[in-house]
């Protein structure tokens, strides 16, 4: 029997659902980019076409996946370019502490610096040894498995680097800023001191 330990409050659902706020887009090989902006270290903006982003170095990463609304999906595993090739390709201001995923529609969410450069977080393309399906984020979704799923934004098109924090979608919307599920960190309400912006 297999046995996996799980952050309080999630259990195991049947398969991986699909979840997200709207609709889901479409991706356009030719007119996908992929933007970092904000505070790099040439004051520049970096575009990748899709070309050019699946040409930087890959790995695997396998993680279990927590929901805020309590599921937990055992042993993902996710295919694609972790955060410091990425980061390499664009490098930041020497000031940098947080960024900004944005995804199509606007959806976004924030991060600190240290999560979004954890050994664990990926820019996913594949899920399972397969391409990503539309639903699940193709052709580009983050992963960060340490934290609640509304930080692994589906269907991203861009990186703001950012000196001061700033609340992205669900954080300004009543959810935690940090979202660790092994402290439970649901809400907004829970934030302490040095969780968040105002
Ligand atoms: N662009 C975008 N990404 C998103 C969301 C969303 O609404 N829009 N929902 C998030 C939430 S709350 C979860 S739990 C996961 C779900 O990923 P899945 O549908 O692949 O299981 O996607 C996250 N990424
Ligand atoms: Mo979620």
């Amino acid at each position: 029997m297999e046995e996996t330990r799980l952050p309080p409050g999630q259990y195991v659902p049947r398969g991986l659902p699909v979840i997200h706020y709207g609709r889901v887009p479409a991706f356009r090989p030719e007119s996908w980019d992929l933007k970092v902006f904000g505070a790099t270290a040439s004051g520049e903006e970096h575009a990748f076409g899709w070309e050019e982003f699946t040409g930087l170095p890959r790995t695997v990463r396998v993680a279990d996946f927590h929901c805020v609304t309590k599921f937990s999906v055992p042993g993902l595993e996710w295919g694609g370019v972790p955060p410091s090739a990425l980061v390499a390709a664009a490098p930041p201001d020497p000031g940098v502490r947080h960024v900004m995923i944005w995804a199509e529609y606007g959806y976004s969410a924030n991060l600190r610096w240290s999560d979004f450069t954890a050994p664990t977080t990926l820019f996913a393309t594949e899920l399972g040894d397969k391409p990503l399906t539309a639903e699940h984020g193709a052709p580009l979704r983050l992963v960060v498995p340490h934290l609640y799923g509304w930080k692994s934004v589906k269907w991203v098109r861009a990186i703001e680097y950012l000196l001061e924090d700033r609340r992205g979608f669900w954080e300004e919307r009543g959810y935690h800023n940090v979202a660790d599920p092994w402290r439970e960190q649901r809400y907004s309400y829970q934030e302490e001191p040095g969780d968040g912006p105002p």
